[in-house]
């Protein structure tokens, strides 16, 4: 079976991070080892959250787990907090890096133009050079906008993209991903660059008229399990986009449904199906 370690904050309320990388990697079949980062009462779109910092917490762990020899296939970091947490993913990759394995970074820090409330520009910055560590990277458009200094723009065409494409290549990882691509109104999509064997993939859904929090982890949660379950990245991104489109469907179409997460729950059984195709 595969073992994949994921590293983010517990958000209690609130479906990301943690809450949904756990059930979603678990549901595909992989097991899932966790470092929480941090304990919130809910996401930082809440006002008034709770914060207890785990930092301490996360060098004693590894340690215990190199005397303990455990190998992971997937490394899978989301959320942090500082640049003191970046540093410690450093060390992290440092450590439990093998010949084989995966590191999957998603800079979860900004959306729609915008860093969430917790960050500044220099974290932003720091974060790229998380970045260099991964194989793969998964940020979205704002978040690429931040790490590489470009001006974020909302309406595009593909030299744009491709041009952060290329910033984001530059920092090292083979496979640089951005999220929340779209090319025409009414459209959404994801694109890749595979650097070196110089090769782009793009995979576009309709776009819904709503956004939800969370749903950049469900996608790069699904994506590191697809891979776990020997898809190439290229399938990999088209389940995570598929899932994480239908999560929002459910979600959108459901009067009464929370305005705060996505009911990925309810399309397990979609993803699994997807998978099995
Ligand atoms: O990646 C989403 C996320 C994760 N963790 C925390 C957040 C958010 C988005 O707002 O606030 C704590």
């Amino acid at each position: 079976m595969k073992r994949i370690v994921t590293i983010q904050d517990i958000s209690c309320v609130g479906k990301c991070s943690l809450t949904v990388a756990l059930p979603i990697i678990s549901a595909m079949g992989v097991e899932a080892a966790i470092v929480p980062t941090a304990v919130l009462s809910t996401h930082t779109m809440f006002s008034g959250f709770t914060v207890k910092d785990l930092t301490s917490e996360i060098k004693p762990i590894s340690e215990h787990w190199k005397k303990e020899g455990f190998k992971f296939d997937g490394i899978y970091t989301g959320y942090l907090g500082s640049f003191e947490q970046i540093d410690l993913m450093k060390e992290f990759f440092a450590d439990f890096k093998t010949e084989d394995n995966i590191i999957l970074v998603d800079p979860a820090m900004a959306d729609n133009g915008k860093l969430y409330p917790t960050f500044d520009e220099s974290y932003a910055k720091y974060m790229a050079t998380l970045c260099e560590k991964a194989d793969m990277i998964v940020p979205n458009v704002t978040e690429a906008c931040f790490m590489l200094g470009k001006e974020y723009k909302e309406k595009y065409d593909e030299a744009y993209v491709k041009e952060l494409l290329a910033g984001l290549s530059e920092l090292g990882a083979k496979i640089s991903v951005l999220t929340g691509v779209g090319f025409e109104d009414g459209k959404t999509g994801v694109m890749g660059y595979d650097r070196v064997n110089d090769e782009y993939f793009y995979f576009e859904q309709p776009k819904l008229p709503c956004s939800y929090h969370g749903t950049g982890d469900i996608f790069s949660s699904t994506c590191m399990g697809a891979m776990m379950c020997g898809l190439d990245w290229k399938k990999a991104l088209t389940v995570a986009a598929k899932y994480t489109a239908e999560c929002i469907r459910i979600t959108f179409e459901t009067p009464g449904s929370n305005t705060y997460g996505v009911d990925f729950e309810r399309a397990v059984p979609y993803l699994l199906e997807l998978l099995g195709e």
